[in-house]
């Protein structure tokens, strides 16, 4: 009985989403959107097999980009990548799936778009640090902070993936 209830206990208190509902934030940068990648990105996430929960074409303010950015806020670059991020819509986007966030950095490619691979994103869609089309959550823990700080509650959908015995 006492096990029962620490379990349940544990449950309710689990660190956010673990597991095939593990989430991440992905967002593609001004640079992606005008360069009309979010299709192919949004392609990318899809046919992988990750379920999307949430989506919106936005214009971040500097408020929330220096909250996002926050670890980097010393670092000699913050001020331009406040300005590139906050110089034209982001689409903001949380996907669900089993070991999501490592798999959408692998996705993603390196920071440097020269380090990256040809066949991740920023390995096949740009060549400058400060151009680099995507930013993908580093850990779950930052998935959660990240994902609380761009989308409300309501706006991540819950629906049921027709396909998810096929990928689990
Ligand atoms: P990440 O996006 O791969 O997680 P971070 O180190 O978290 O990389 O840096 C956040 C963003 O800051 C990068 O995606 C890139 O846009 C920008 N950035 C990182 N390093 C540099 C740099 O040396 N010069 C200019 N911009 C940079
Ligand atoms: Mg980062």
């Amino acid at each position: 009985m006492i096990c029962l209830f620490l379990t349940l206990f544990s449950y309710l208190l689990r660190p956010g989403w673990t597991g095939v509902n593990e989430r991440t934030f992905i967002a593609v940068k001004p640079d992606g959107v005008q360069r009309r990648l979010v299709g192919e990105i949004v392609r990318r996430f899809e046919k992988k097999g990750f379920k999307l929960v949430g989506l919106k074409l936005t214009q971040a303010s500097e408020e929330l980009l220096k909250e996002h950015y926050w670890d980097l806020r010393s670092k000699p670059f913050f001020g331009s990548l406040i300005s590139y991020m906050s110089s034209g819509p982001v689409v903001a986007m949380v996907w669900q799936g089993l070991d999501v966030v490592k798999t959408a950095r692998k996705m993603l490619g390196e920071t440097n778009p020269a380090d990256s691979l040809p066949g991740t994103i920023r390995g096949d869609y740009c060549v400058e640090v400060g151009r680099n089309v995507i930013h993908g959550s580093d850990s779950v823990e930052s998935a959660q902070k990240e994902i609380s700080l761009w989308f409300r509650q309501h706006e991540l959908q819950w629906w049921e993936d027709s396909s998810k015995d096929w990928i689990y």
